[in-house]
């Protein structure tokens, strides 16, 4: 495996962009726990390189998998072999990832202002910073940049602050804390937008926003995204370097101090879910938690994930309900309705732990523990057709379909104080 690795990571240092020529990504429906043991034990062959987009659970869930061309014929035979049923969701992974680049380089532009700033599409680190810098020139009353930290490769963490008065409440958004859920920055951007054009035009946003600041991160992991674009569309992880060994990246959803170590997280660092040496070790992570707890009054905490199309509250760590639990779901169905109404996309929502998988050490787990009460947390579209390389012409209905979600979610906070 090692070897392999090392191989991969010369491959990329040498030539460039990581490139998925004939890999799959598989949509795995299995049946009965014995299917789902043999699963998980495929999973455990790190030499296929399989990199698991759903993982599998429990039989009522799909299992989304991107198989190397390499590791193709030995899946789909041990798949057959045992009567496990699939279907091929992506035929050719590269054949959808030169689609992406082509519609990006197509529509790439130099913007001078927010307005001529192409949301449809998906831009790179530059552009997002660019994006920043000109809605705040554009609004300074309204906007400003504040910098939260600093990433690993010392890249600035910036946060837009949203702020009609002193001394107020706070309401965090986070998108991108995995880089490669491009669909979640590129609606974080569509956000920002939003919240300057509709400010003292929307009545119901303009009474939150007398009231309570708005937090908004949209590239929360900005080595990564950078990394994204750069090397590897599919890394998920951050940028640090794991001592001994040649595996880079912790998952920065696993690194938080809530239920860190515990099921649901991974103690090897070559996993996409590995959870780091301890708690808060990442700097894209600590940076929030200093920021959380010195700011002390954010009163409610969404972090946007993609893709499944569900909406989430604590917990992921432990199967103990949540104390709010009753007011979380409710509001969670409301904001899915709202969310619906729009498109007519479905959600599915409920605690973490029941609704997708046991997951320990994740963000909104910790943020409820520090006694944020309106936690959540996003998968944005789709259920898998496109998964995280979800094609720019929904960037748009995917965000604008999340704000009514959002926005129940403020008006929520706002009505209910705490
Ligand atoms: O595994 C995760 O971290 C989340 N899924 S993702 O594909 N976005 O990586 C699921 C964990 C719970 N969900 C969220 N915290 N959004
Ligand atoms: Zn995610």
């Amino acid at each position: 495996m090692k070897g392999l690795l090392v191989l991969t990571a010369l491959f990329v240092a040498v030539f460039g962009k990581k490139t998925f020529e004939g890999d799959q990504v598989l949509r795995i429906t299995p049946k009965g726990e014995a299917q789902i043991s043999l699963l998980k034990e495929l999973s455990e062959q790190e030499h296929l390189g399989l990199d698991f987009w759903r993982e599998p659970v429990h039989e009522s869930l799909p299992v989304d998998v991107h198989v190397p061309f390499h590791s193709l014929q030995g899946v789909r035979a041990f798949l057959g072999y045992n009567q496990i049923q699939y279907n091929v969701m992506i035929m050719d992974v590269q054949d959808l990832l030169d689609d992406e680049e082509r519609e990006m380089v197509k529509y790439r532009s130099f913007p001078r202002s927010t307005d001529d700033f192409v949301y449809t599409n998906y831009h790179d680190l530059n552009s997002i910073n660019s994006f920043m810098d000109m809605l705040v020139a554009e609004n300074s009353n309204l906007v400003s940049k504040i910098v939260i930290g600093q990433s690993y490769e010392n890249r600035p963490l910036n946060v837009l602050k949203f702020s009609t008065g002193a001394n107020r409440p706070g309401i965090w958004i986070d998108t991108g804390i995995h880089s490669r859920e491009w669909v979640t920055q590129a609606s974080g951007i569509w956000f920002a937008k939003k919240i300057v054009t509709d400010y003292g035009r929307d009545p119901v946003l303009t009474d939150i926003l007398n009231n309570y600041d708005i937090f908004l991160e949209i590239v929360t992991n900005p080595d990564g995204f950078a990394y994204t674009h750069s090397r590897d569309r599919m890394w998920r992880k951050t940028r640090k370097p794991n001592s001994g060994s040649s595996c880079v990246g912790v998952d920065p959803n696993r690194n938080w101090d809530a239920g860190f170590g515990g099921a649901g997280s991974s103690s090897s660092p070559c996993t996409e879910t590995y959870r780091g040496p301890s708690a808060h070790s990442e700097p894209e992570v600590k940076a929030i938690v200093e920021f959380v707890k010195s700011h002390g009054k954010i009163k409610a905490f969404v972090s946007i994930h993609s893709y499944s199309q569900m909406l989430l509250y604590p917990y992921g760590y432990t199967s103990t309900p949540a104390k709010d639990k009753t007011e979380l779901h409710e509001l969670a169905r409301k904001a899915i309705t709202a969310l619906q109404s729009l498109y007519n996309t479905r959600y599915t929502y409920g605690s973490i732990i029941t609704t997708i998988y046991q997951a320990s050490g994740g963000t909104i787990d910790w943020t409820y523990n520090q006694g944020i009460k309106y936690s959540y947390t996003f998968e944005l579209r789709d259920t898998g057709r496109y998964g995280f390389i979800l094609p720019a012409n929904q960037i748009v209905p995917t965000a604008e379909e999340t704000w009514l979600a959002l926005m129940a979610i403020m008006e929520h906070t706002k009505n209910n104080p705490y």
